[in-house]
């Protein structure tokens, strides 16, 4: 199977502006920002989203959360805020389908979202 656009990120064949990578993951900017900063954050193991994660995956996706969490901090918004937002399938905006988690944060979020 070929290797999706963001497998070929998390193994630097193409190129990103990582800020965070560990075993299980990598974080790297968006390249068409949503918000002053907007980060994704990948699993290295292509998911392609969460409706398709299995019960083996649960230690995975919290880690993904978990790296959110430390990324948000590292960059310093946790204190302001930031937003979590996981898009699945077409309906869900979902336009890659490789699992990834956005942080957006350097602006007031509006709710409901679009
Ligand atoms: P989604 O709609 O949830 O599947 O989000 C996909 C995001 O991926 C979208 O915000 C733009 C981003 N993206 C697409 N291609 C690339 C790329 O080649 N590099 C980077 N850094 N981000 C990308």
């Amino acid at each position: 199977m070929s290797k999706t656009l963001f497998e070929k990120i998390c193994d630097r064949e193409i190129p990103a502006d990582v800020v965070y990578e560990d075993e299980l993951c990598v974080a790297f900017r968006d390249i068409a920002p949503q918000a002053p900063v907007h980060l994704l954050v990948v699993p290295r193991k292509p998911i392609p989203r969460i409706a398709e994660a299995g019960d083996e995956d649960q230690e995975l996706i919290g880690h993904l959360f978990l790296t959110a969490r430390k990324v948000a901090k590292e960059q310093g918004l946790a204190e302001k805020g930031f937003r979590i937002v996981v898009n699945n399938g077409p309906d869900g905006g979902e336009a890659v389908p490789h699992l990834h988690i956005h942080i957006l944060a350097g602006r007031q979020m509006k709710w409901p979202p679009g």
